[in-house]
């Protein structure tokens, strides 16, 4: 993030191999990390898919970042992150789980990590979430805050759209928002976008931004370059640095 001034995470969520592949390497310059949902690529395949991204990220120095959101118990994570089609402990940096189903989702995905690579893995802990209705706040927020803290180590976070405290207790958490836009509002099915000095204004260090990078036609180059300022001038601000 230091090193290319950026606190800008694409979301890149096309349905083909090679839409992805190229909006990932038109993106690169200005990102830090790159956020997947695999799942929804047509044609995806180890080799042709992940192979290149790899590479993409080695080229751009980005991390990656699959957007699972993990809600099972502990055994059948380690499972699903670990096997299946998709492998994404071994190449995804950073995953993410809901607190619903309690404090071994944690273990669970932290087990499969550590028996896929040696590689390090951080999880985020889905706190909140920027959709119309959404059922994650007070008491919800809380509990999986407590879940976060139960392994310092693993857990290097949250999705959420705030700060969520704990520096008094020793935890120096990332804070990570979806939901960021300059130019709508929302979507036509509960999305909620909240604009980059706002969201960096009230507690969140990386912006993950989407359709605004490049839906409705919009040239991926010219708006990373206007999110990754828009983000680091708001971090500047915030740090007392500009
Ligand atoms: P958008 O195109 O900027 O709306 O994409 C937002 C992405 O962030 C998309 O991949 C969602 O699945 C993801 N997301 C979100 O929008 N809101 C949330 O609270 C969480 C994830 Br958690």
């Amino acid at each position: 993030m230091e090193t290319k001034k950026t606190n800008l995470c694409a979301s890149v969520d096309v349905n083909t191999t090679a839409e992805f592949l190229t909006l990932v390497d038109q993106l690169g310059p200005y990102i830090c990390l790159v956020k997947t949902h695999i799942d929804i690529i047509d044609d995806f395949s180890f080799e042709a898919t992940i192979e290149p991204l790899l590479a993409l990220a080695a080229k751009h120095n980005f991390m990656i970042f699959e957007d699972r959101k993990f809600a099972d118990i502990g055994n059948t994570v380690k499972h699903q992150y670990s096997g299946g089609v998709y492998k994404i402990a071994q190449w995804s940096d950073i995953t993410n789980a809901h607190g619903i189903t309690g404090a071994g989702i944690v273990q669970g995905l932290k087990q499969a990590a550590q028996e896929t690579t040696s590689e390090p893995r951080g999880l985020l802990m889905l706190a909140e979430l920027s959709s119309k209705g959404s059922l994650a706040y007070g008491e919800y927020t809380e509990k999986t805050i407590e879940i976060a803290k139960s392994d310092k180590e693993f857990c290097i976070g949250f999705i959420a759209q705030r700060d969520m405290g704990g520096s008094a207790d020793g935890f120096d958490w990332l804070v990570m928002t979806p939901g960021v836009g300059l130019d709508d509002k929302g979507d036509a099915l509960g999305q909620q976008y909240r604009p980059v000095d706002e969201v960096v204004s009230t507690g969140t260090d990386v912006i993950i931004v989407g359709r605004g990078l490049f839906g409705k036609g919009r040239d991926p180059k010219v708006e990373g370059e206007r999110y990754r300022q828009a983000g680091w001038n708001a971090y500047l601000k915030k740090t007392g640095q500009l």
